[in-house]
């Protein structure tokens, strides 16, 4: 640890207090490039092409370090209240063009480029992707941080550096195969580690009760096995306005002094054997998106992002403060995001008494007033609950916490309820049983201020449903916070024809303040705009055709409706139901209905579907089978031709997403009603002038409200209906009644899609034709089918269609995650910008 002393600021010779900046102008680029490349890598013309994406991100890093430290400055300064967002997930995905749109340096650095023969856009795709989270829940935080930097606001994200982040999906006769993404093999020239702000954290053990300097008694936790975590800084950009915030990654490695007792009693082994448990901490991020597998390490990970941030924390408070703990609810707060994090409550207590000496009541205080919730799931499944053998194990102190923090609520909560043994029993933090649980998300209900669902539907039901008798305990915690995505990267970066088409109009304001997107709408009705708009999502057509070609080998006619589905693979997203469709279209063509007097009334269509299945999933890994086999039969039918197309696109993420969504003309979002919290892809899609066909769930419905019906395929049963339904749901009288849906289903079980593999989407029929079905597919096919049906006809209206496109990217204000984090800042930060 001697590394931590000699490096602080303070006792270099010089302060450095002035960090002069430099120029932007594309000569000094280019000189900067050519030094980093040649001096500093000692690479040069014909080396890997990665290099030269190292070289060029180097020159922008120096570009950012000066408004990187100032802001870091102001942040240290006494009385700054933060905001840290904790998150076991930030998929933030490639950095470099991101940074240069912030900057505002393209075009010089297009031209610095050009002085070397070399193309700006080849050398971004260079950057492996960080892909470190699963789906929605890890790009949002990713989301959130572009905006607090954006918005100025103290926002420090908290999270885990792993060494494998969500592996890369490949596809081998249409089945799922994963492989480990060893993404930092090349290097990541994006993070600064800084060994110096190191913490411990610890593992095991037991707890001792001794007397303290003041004669009372005080618990200590002995005989534990120490990890070191590392902190990695991350710089987040602002847009155009010198912010530059932090997200902090920890990683974990051995202590220095880890093997010296099993050294020497001569077990060489089993002390390298203890440096690689400590190391394995961060070694993989876990690729299950909305289910849960409580795994010991997985809940390793939890406290260890937990802990080390707190001290994190408290190291800087420090700092200004001394030992003066008495402002710390006043200057500082945690959003957790979801129950992932929420180990924290017990380890803020945990730090406060065991390590700051105070009372319960002063240590519940703070805490109670500086931990917030972010719930993003109503799915039993994807609930945290932890063994409390395995908890006990792990994190002995902490337990005994937990119960203690159960036992001071339940009597709260028989205080207001006497004698309602019932309830005391659904509220406790611990669920009794064979086996005891400890229920992380009521752990983080009792612990927090403020506790938040996603979009406004999801936020309600969460007060109705899961979380109904905390809601009548507290109803002043609970509030919502609908999703957004950040225009940046999801419009001004992924779209830069449609982002100039638009400045040229209406200036370009609406990057930082999309709320002004809204002038597009005097433009609804001029042909000329509805002309350049149509051309520009051609074009964007045109790459994501190009893309299919390449990673499908499958042709896509930019004449034809392209028709996006990709998010995770999962049961309640409802795949299958676009499967069907597919498969009906098919039939259709087959019956001969897109021909002669039939091919009046005929839409061209490509289908993409794309998205990872938890590789424990079996059902959703069958899932994509499927797909894969629908699309061969399909795409080499010459009977079909151009009429209908579907690929799936492999290895689905950020960087892909990027030209997916310019490229879409239909979004696809078509989860059970009352099942996904929010989604954000949908958001996406809008804001690039794709149409919605969707459910009546989650943020599509402030989508449907923003965008008005008529710019909207909404279908399906609501999530109330869908309550209701499932009393009487018999799928096989469904498959009866309708001719189109029996056709499907006859082709599903007769093999027509896998001829010479026997029986593999048995699951798939079955759970289709389950009166049990958790997400009853089947009863929203007819008013899907009749849905898609509409989608057809009004897209043979182009001038109708492309009015619909710009009013969805015209209404789309409203989903910038800019107005996301204002939200949270208004009614749960309150930090000052
Ligand atoms: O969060 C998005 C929403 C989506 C919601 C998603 C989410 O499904 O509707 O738009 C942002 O708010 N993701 C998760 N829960 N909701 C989630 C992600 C990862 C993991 C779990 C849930 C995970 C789990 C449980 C990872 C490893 C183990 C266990």
């Amino acid at each position: 640890m001697s590394k931590n002393k000699s490096l602080s600021d303070s006792k270099c010779a010089k302060d450095f207090a002035v960090l002069e900046k430099l120029p932007t102008d594309s000569d000094s680029l280019a000189r900067d490039f050519e030094r980093y490349l040649t001096r500093h890598l000692g690479r040069f013309a014909g080396c890997d092409p990665f290099y030269r994406y190292e070289a060029l991100s180097l020159t922008i890093r120096d570009r950012i370090m000066t408004d990187w430290r100032n802001t870091w400055k102001v942040y240290e300064q006494k009385g700054v209240r933060k905001a840290y967002y904790m998150s076991l997930e930030f998929l933030i995905g490639r950095s470099l063009g991101n940074h240069i749109l912030n900057l505002d340096i393209d075009s010089q650095t297009k031209e610095a480029m050009n002085q070397f023969a070399l193309q700006l856009e080849e050398i971004i795709t260079e950057e492996h992707d960080a892909g470190l989270g699963n789906g929605g829940l890890g790009r949002l935080a990713a989301c959130f941080m572009d905006s607090c930097a954006s918005l100025k606001l103290p926002v420090i994200g908290y999270g885990l550096r792993y060494e494998y982040g969500m592996f890369r999906q490949e596809i081998e006769n249409g089945y799922q195969l994963e492989e480990p993404d060893h993404w930092l093999r090349d290097g990541n020239p994006w993070e600064l580690e800084r060994p110096e702000y190191s913490q411990i954290v610890k593992f095991g053990g037991r707890v001792e009760w001794v007397t303290n300097h003041n004669r009372k008694p005080h618990v200590v936790w002995v005989d534990a096995t120490e990890v070191l975590a590392i902190p990695y800084d991350v710089p987040i950009s602002g847009y155009n306005n010198h912010t530059v915030n932090t997200l902090r990654l920890w990683s974990a490695s051995a202590t220095s002094v880890f093997n010296l007792d099993d050294f020497n009693a001569g077990s060489y082994a089993d002390a390298v054997e203890a440096k690689n448990d400590a190391e394995h901490i961060t070694m993989v991020l876990y690729p299950n998106d909305v289910s849960e597998n409580g795994k010991e390490l997985r809940l390793k990970q939890q406290y260890f992002l937990a802990s080390a941030t707190l001290q994190d924390v408290f190291r800087m408070w420090h700092l200004n403060e001394g030992s003066d703990n008495s402002q710390f609810a006043k200057q500082n707060v945690f959003q957790m995001n979801d129950t992932h994090p929420t180990i924290a409550v017990a380890e803020l207590m945990r730090l406060l008494i065991d390590e700051k000496y105070m009372s319960w009541n002063e240590a519940w205080a703070i805490t109670s007033q500086t931990m917030a919730y972010t719930n993003h799931t109503l799915l039993p499944e994807a609930l945290e609950k932890w063994p409390v053998t395995l908890f006990e194990n792990l994190l002995p102190r902490l337990l005994q916490i937990v119960y203690e923090i159960n036992a001071r609520f339940l009597e709260q909560v028989s205080r207001k309820w006497p004698g309602d043994i019932e309830r005391q029993t659904r509220m406790s933090i611990i669920e009794e049983g064979d086996v005891r649980y400890v229920r992380m998300a009521y752990l983080a209900i009792v612990g927090s201020f403020s506790v938040n669902g996603v979009a406004a539907l999801h936020s309600k039901l969460l007060t109705e449903g899961l979380f109904r008798d905390f809601y009548e305990l507290w109803p002043e915690k609970f509030n919502n916070k609908t999703n957004g995505v950040t225009p940046r990267r999801w419009v001004a970066h992924s779209n830069p024809l449609m982002t100039e088409l638009i400045s040229k109009k209406i200036g370009n304001e609406w990057i930082s303040k999309l709320e002004k997107i809204e002038q597009l709408k005097q433009y609804v009705d001029d042909e000329e705009f509805a002309e350049h708009w149509f051309d520009v999502k051609t074009e964007n057509k045109k790459q994501l055709a190009d893309l299919i070609k390449t990673k499908c080998n499958v042709n896509f006619d930019i004449n034809s409706l392209f028709d996006v589905q990709v998010k995770r693979i999962h049961e309640y997203k409802r795949q299958l139901l676009n499967v069907l469709h597919v498969i009906h279209l098919y039939n259709r063509i087959k019956r001969g209905d897109a021909e002669q007097g039939g091919a009046r009334n005929w839409t061209n269509r490509c289908v993409l579907i794309g998205g990872k299945a938890a590789p424990g999933y079996f059902l959703a890994k069958s899932i994509i089978k499927l797909i894969n086999n629908v699309a061969d039969v399909i795409n080499n039918d010459p009977q079909v031709g151009d009429k209908l197309k579907l690929a799936f696109l492999p290895n689905y993420g950020v960087s892909k997403m990027e030209i997916i969504c310019p490229g879409a003309d239909l979004s696809e979002q078509t989860s059970t009603a009352g099942k996904e919290a929010s989604g954000t892809g949908n958001m996406k899609f809008m804001m690039n002038g794709a149409i919605t066909i969707g459910t009546y769930d989650g943020a599509n419905i402030e989508i449907l409200e923003a965008v008005g019906e008529e710019n909207f395929f909404l279908f399906g049963l609501k999530a109330d209906e869908v309550e209701a339904r499932r009393k009487n749901y018999q799928p096989e009288k469904l498959v009866d009644k309708d001719a189109d849906l029996k056709r499907v289903i006859y082709l599903l079980k007769c093999g027509h899609f896998n001829s010479f593999e026997n029986g593999i989407f048995d699951g798939i029929i079955a759970s289709l034709l389950n009166p049990d079905d958790p997400w009853l597919t089947l009863a929203d096919f007819r008013s899907y089918i009749d849905t898609q049906e509409k989608v057809s006809q009004a897209y043979k209206d182009r001038a109708k269609w492309v009015k619909m496109s710009i009013n969805n990217t015209a209404c789309s204000g409203y989903f910038s995650t800019d107005r996301t984090m204002q939200e949270y800042n208004a009614d749960i930060w309150k930090l000052d910008s």
